[in-house]
């Protein structure tokens, strides 16, 4: 093959988006009670697992091994705060309720004229699901909100969810124009479930007619290994085998020049974070907000001899988010050598800082 062809195929295949997995799952076979079980999780790996959807939950199935027990804990636990939220995992920032909504202890939400209400999650109405490509479809089968919400799941993507007065507004257009009944399911849902990790997630996976508190104080979440993974309320003090999940990037809160944080990160961890997705950036995004300097050293270096910016991890760097003015070869006469560093706040922009700054740092803890 002709060698500069070969040399663009190989660009190619090297900037294919890549899948990359931003947490791993460790299955440990101890059995422990739900505290003990989150100490250990959060002294070898992050925290008791997280899962955000059902390709998390994939994932997490793959680590499970088996042998001899029904109850995997997860890293969900009750609490007194009751919460409304969106099944699509994003907080409940604008609520629109109708007169005197909500008025029960009712946990699901429909829409009517516009406004919404609360109503018992095992009412039977029709359904609003949100499809891959944003368009909203009415589905016109009656089901209670938990199936409403595994059939959008399966079918489109999930439950509308109605972040704004302009999305209101389409939804209540789309209704009228679809001439759908009054009253419709949102993706909008109650219930005071909380990840040990704080994260946000409103995924929830239980089994049909859990959770049910059956024997009181049933306020921790185990994997069923018998229902295909589903999850369970069970007591807390019980003794389980558990979950624990790893975060692929951790924030180093030291100051260190950036020499030195690449060997911090070879020698404890795997390497300086090689942002090469937008996927990889959000991780970023997530961790950078608990720094202490304004700006986070990346595995990102400038090489004065090819005029060019590439990442220690050696791959090409394909997907940019260089701060405006950032990220040229303009620098090249200078003496230092220049290192790439994300800013902390702000639009979290890549920027270019001489490596004798000294600043905290991403790790990365696993390869991919
Ligand atoms: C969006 O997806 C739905 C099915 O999920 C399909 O019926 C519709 O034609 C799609 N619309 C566009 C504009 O691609
Ligand atoms: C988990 O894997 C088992 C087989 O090992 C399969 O029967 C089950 O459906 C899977 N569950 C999920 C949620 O992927
Ligand atoms: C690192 O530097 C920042 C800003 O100069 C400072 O606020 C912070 O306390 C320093 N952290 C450590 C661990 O020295
Ligand atoms: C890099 O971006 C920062 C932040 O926007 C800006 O202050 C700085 O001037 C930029 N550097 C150059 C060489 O333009
Ligand atoms: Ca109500
Ligand atoms: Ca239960």
């Amino acid at each position: 093959m002709d060698q500069a062809l070969y040399f663009i195929l190989l660009h190619i295949a090297l900037c294919s988006v890549s899948e990359c997995v931003q947490r791993q799952y460790h299955h440990i076979t101890d059995r422990k009670t739900w505290i003990e079980a989150q100490k250990y999780c959060r002294e070898k790996y992050t925290d008791l697992a997280t899962i955000d959807n059902m390709n998390d939950m994939n994932e997490l199935n793959k680590s499970l091994k088996h042998g001899g027990f029904q109850y995997v804990w997860i890293g969900l636990q009750k609490t007194s705060c009751n919460k409304w939220q969106w099944s699509s995992g994003e907080p409940a920032l604008y609520l629109n309720w109708g007169y005197k909504q909500p008025d029960g202890k009712d946990e699901c939400a429909f829409m009517r004229d516009g406004q919404w209400h609360d109503w018992p999650c095992a009412k039977s109405q029709t359904v609003i699901c949100r499809s891959s490509n944003n368009t909203l479809i009415f589905v016109s089968q009656t089901k209670n909100w938990r199936d409403a919400q595994s059939y959008c799941r399966q079918n489109h993507i999930d439950l509308v969810s109605v972040r704004n007065h302009n999305e209101n507004q389409q939804v209540e257009k789309f209704m009228s124009d679809s001439h759908t009944p009054n009253d419709v399911w949102i993706g909008l849902f109650r219930d005071s479930w909380q990840w040990s990790d704080q994260s946000a997630s409103s995924f929830r996976y239980w089994s049909a007619g859990e959770p049910n508190n059956a024997g009181q104080g049933e306020n921790c979440a185990v994997i069923t290994l018998n229902t295909q993974g589903q999850w369970n309320d069970v007591s807390c003090t019980n003794q389980h085998p558990f979950v624990c999940h790893e975060d692929k990037l951790i924030l180093i809160a030291k100051n260190l020049t950036w020499s030195e944080a690449l060997r911090y990160c070879r020698q404890n961890h795997v390497d300086l974070v090689s942002v090469h997705s937008e996927e990889i950036q959000r991780g970023v995004m997530n961790v950078v907000k608990r720094a202490s300097t304004e700006a986070v050293w990346l595995g990102l270096r400038h090489s004065h001899i090819l005029g060019i910016w590439f990442w220690v991890s050696g791959e090409t760097v394909c997907y940019q988010n260089w701060a405006p003015g950032n990220g040229t070869s303009e620098e090249d006469c200078e003496h230092t050598v220049r290192s790439g560093a994300v800013q902390s706040g702000g639009n979290q922009r890549w920027i270019s800082r001489p490596e004798t700054d000294e600043l905290n740092f991403i790790c990365s803890r696993y390869e991919e």
